[in-house]
């Protein structure tokens, strides 16, 4: 036994019980997509995909992704799915390789009003291969149709990208496509559609909004956020004309051997996802989301509103304190969150004038509706006073909100 890991995984685990969760992207997956995850299938190399591999010995692992792929394309109602990328700018990255040519133009929203940094930072790969430009949110901090409307026939683009990292609101991609055809067929154009639905996966599944599936060219996520699975990602279409495309820009071109593991601990995850407690459990994030926003408005603090699992509170407007003081200081009583530009911000991704709380892991450990109110109280009675009783307020974490809850190393779904 490796003492020094066993012993770090315990001090983890005491960190996870005994905190409130709040990071919008993180989540507790079951022991089930645990054990999955530390299989007998990490040992096998699988190159290639079910049926033609570049090793022997693949016929189990072949049943294997297959299962995967059939739950998945189950799961979110698609004709294609490919399980193999490791996470979800892996698949971004094989995305816009089976899309589009490098030097294209890609249509998206800056990583500061909520996209991602694979959605054309210019610190990651895709602004160092493709031509990104933005489009602005509109006033109030919602996606604007009119202003998607004018970028597309302003930019003329051969990519639209939708799909954030820090977006509170419900998303039309209906209205996009319809926007998207209409551009095309106005300009003769060639501007294609696609989702990066990585944070509202587990709300498509439950079918607790617009599935992307429905009217994007390609749609990729990651599995471990909303949608509780292990830390991976996965590409889904509906157009079988880009399927040797996508599989080839997985493999050989952006990655090797195939996490079976992970491919087994995804299929265990999208079983649950399918399951109606799934759907029961994302009523709960939404409620227990808009419980904690809506105290917090209550409370005359300045926050977005939410239609999902997470919402934006603005600590520089509602406590004259910046997003990374208003972190540390939530950390120092159990509470992890992280700063976040919000819509507008005059200050730096360094500081941040806010902060994304989100719902979706403490709901999987039976946070209730009450004990997201009383959240909203702790962080208010946190953030408001510099001199406040942190102890006390640390105490009131552990006695009042997550004394009642489940353990993590038993969740089971
Ligand atoms: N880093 C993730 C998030 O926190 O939203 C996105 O990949």
């Amino acid at each position: 036994m490796d003492r020094k890991v066993v012993e770090l995984a315990a001090k983890e685990l005491i960190r996870q019980n005994s905190g409130i969760e709040l990071i919008a992207s993180e989540n507790y997956p079951s022991i089930d997509v645990r054990e999955a995850a530390g299989s007998i299938f990490t040992c096998k190399y699988a190159e290639g995909f079910p049926g033609r591999r570049y090793y022997g010995g693949c016929e189990v692992v072949d049943e294997l992704e297959n299962l995967c792929i059939e739950r998945c394309k189950a799961l979110f109602n698609v004709a294609y799915a490919n399980v193999q990328p490791h996470s979800g700018s892996q698949a971004n990255y094989a995305a816009y390789r089976a899309l589009i040519a490098s030097g294209a133009k890609v249509l998206s929203l800056a990583l500061n009003d909520g996209g991602h940094l694979t959605h054309g930072s210019p610190v990651s790969f895709s602004a160092n291969t493709y031509n990104f430009v933005h489009y602005d949110l509109g006033g109030d901090g919602h996606l604007d149709m009119d202003i998607i409307a004018k970028r597309l026939d302003e930019e003329n683009p051969d990519l639209f990208l939708a799909g954030y990292s820090a977006y509170p609101f419900a998303i039309d991609f209906k209205k996009m496509r319809e926007l998207i055809d209409a551009h095309n067929a106005k300009t003769g154009g060639h501007c294609l559609f696609m989702v990066d639905m990585a944070h509202i996966a587990g709300q498509v599944a439950a079918g607790k909004c617009q599935n992307p599936c429905d009217y994007a060219d390609l749609v990729t996520s990651t599995t471990h956020k909303t949608l509780r699975g292990p830390r991976g990602g996965l590409i889904l279409t509906n157009r079988l004309d880009l399927v040797k495309k996508i599989d080839s820009a997985v493999f050989p071109f952006s990655q090797g051997g195939p996490l079976e593991h992970i491919i087994a601990a995804k299929a265990t995850a999208f079983l649950e996802a399918s399951r109606p407690e799934f759907k029961v459990y994302f009523d709960h994030v939404l409620e227990n989301t808009k419980a904690c926003n809506d105290e917090l408005a209550r409370l005359g603090r300045v926050v977005s509103g939410t239609d999902n699992h997470l919402f934006l509170l603005n600590v520089l407007a509602s406590y004259r304190i910046n997003g990374l003081e208003a972190q540390n200081r939530l950390e120092s009583i159990g509470i992890t969150a992280n700063k976040n530009m919000i819509h507008g911000d005059t200050l730096s991704p360094k500081y941040t004038s806010g902060l994304r709380l989100g719902f979706a892991a403490v709901s999987s450990r039976g946070c209730t509706k009450e004990q997201a109110i009383e959240i909203a109280h702790i962080i208010d009675d946190a953030l408001i006073n510099p001199e406040a009783d942190l102890d006390a307020l640390k105490a009131r974490v552990a006695k009042e909100v997550v004394a009642d809850w489940e353990d993590i190393s038993c969740l089971t779904y």
